[in-house]
């Protein structure tokens, strides 16, 4: 029984990350029946399909803020896209149906489903550009690293606030020639690099649990609908995460404007991004070192979802089997 005192909204919070995770464990089972095909496009329309069916069940007026692109050039979940069966509350929606469509398609580790849910308002509407990005676990002091200090500094501050030598530091890096200075600046400090070749959502939430994931800090330049989907994790997880659009041609400022962004410099932090609470929600879609592929197995489907909450700083891990194989 839920405490009658528990305000409405955090009411509606638990009842939705049980719902949440049907929402994307769809989408990631959609995806991963075409794995390992070479099918992105396929796959990713797979996973927005399903994904799009599963919002629309949920009691919800929700608003797609993070989608699948916008209006004219995407056909579902775009921006703006109304989802849910109306009469719930009014909410934001970010969504990456299939984060890492190249890690699917080549059935590499990483690939997962995923979204997150704040009141209306609360998400920053990122463009989909680039975005710079740093992030760290909870339990450093704030300010520890900076996105405008150099690499070697942000790595010897975190060491220093860790208690540990400098070698004994990780630093995740996008394998991209973009990022070449950086992973040097990282290898001269002395830490080490853990290079992906996609999928920075799990690269920054890898940043709230070291001792698990073996990664202390996030740094580079990725998309900024991962960004803010990112943001929404650290959110709840606890963890401190600055980000700054990258915006360098005039076509990028006029999206940028059009999103209802004025200040393009700005340097964002976690509240910047996901204003109040919210949940997020993920399910592995190929295996990876967060969350488990999807398995199917003779007559069971196995699916792995991480949700979390913020305003409880809940994440659960759910394992499911899947028994009416009919409902995918
Ligand atoms: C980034 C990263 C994503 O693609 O958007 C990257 O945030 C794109 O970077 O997680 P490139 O243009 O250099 O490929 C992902 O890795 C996967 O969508």
């Amino acid at each position: 029984m839920v405490s009658s005192t528990e305000p409405q909204t955090s009411m509606i919070e638990r009842i939705f990350s049980i719902e949440l995770a049907r929402v994307t464990e769809r989408a990631a089972v959609a995806a991963a029946r075409l794995r390992g095909r070479g099918a992105e496009k396929k796959s990713d329309q797979a996973a927005v399909d399903a994904m799009r069916r599963e919002l629309g069940k949920l009691l919800i007026d929700g608003t797609v803020v993070i989608g699948e692109g916008e209006m004219d050039e995407a056909p579902m979940l775009f921006i703006g896209e109304k989802v849910g069966s109306k009469g719930g509350p009014k909410v934001d929606i970010a969504v990456d149906p299939l984060e890492g469509t190249t890690l699917c398609a080549k059935n590499m580790p990483g690939a997962i489903a995923t979204l997150a849910m704040a009141d209306e308002g609360a998400l920053l509407h990122a463009p989909d550009i680039y975005m710079d990005k740093i992030a760290i676990g909870p339990g450093y002091p704030n300010g520890v690293v900076d996105l405008d200090a150099p690499a070697d500094e942000n790595i010897r501050n975190l060491a220093k606030a860790k208690g540990v030598p400098i070698e004994a530091i990780t630093a995740m890096i996008l394998d991209r020639p973009r990022h070449a200075d950086i992973i040097a600046a990282v290898r001269k400090a002395g830490a080490a690099v853990s290079l992906i070749t996609d999928g920075d959502v799990a690269g920054v939430i890898h940043t709230a649990q070291p001792d698990k994931t073996g990664i202390d800090i996030y740094i580079g330049i990725g998309g900024a609908p991962e960004g803010v989907l990112a943001a929404a994790a650290l959110r709840c997880t606890g963890g401190q995460m600055q980000a700054r659009l990258i915006i360098d041609t005039d076509e990028k400022r006029e999206r940028t404007t059009r999103m209802g962004i004025k200040d393009h410099r700005k340097k964002y932090q976690i509240a910047d991004m996901v204003r109040g609470d919210c949940l997020f929600a993920a399910t592995g879609v190929t295996d990876g070192p967060m969350l488990a592929g999807v398995k199917f197995g003779h007559k069971v489907i196995e699916t792995e979802t991480v949700v979390m909450r913020s305003v409880s700083g809940t994440v659960r891990w759910i394992r499911a089997e899947h028994r009416l194989l009919d409902k995918f």
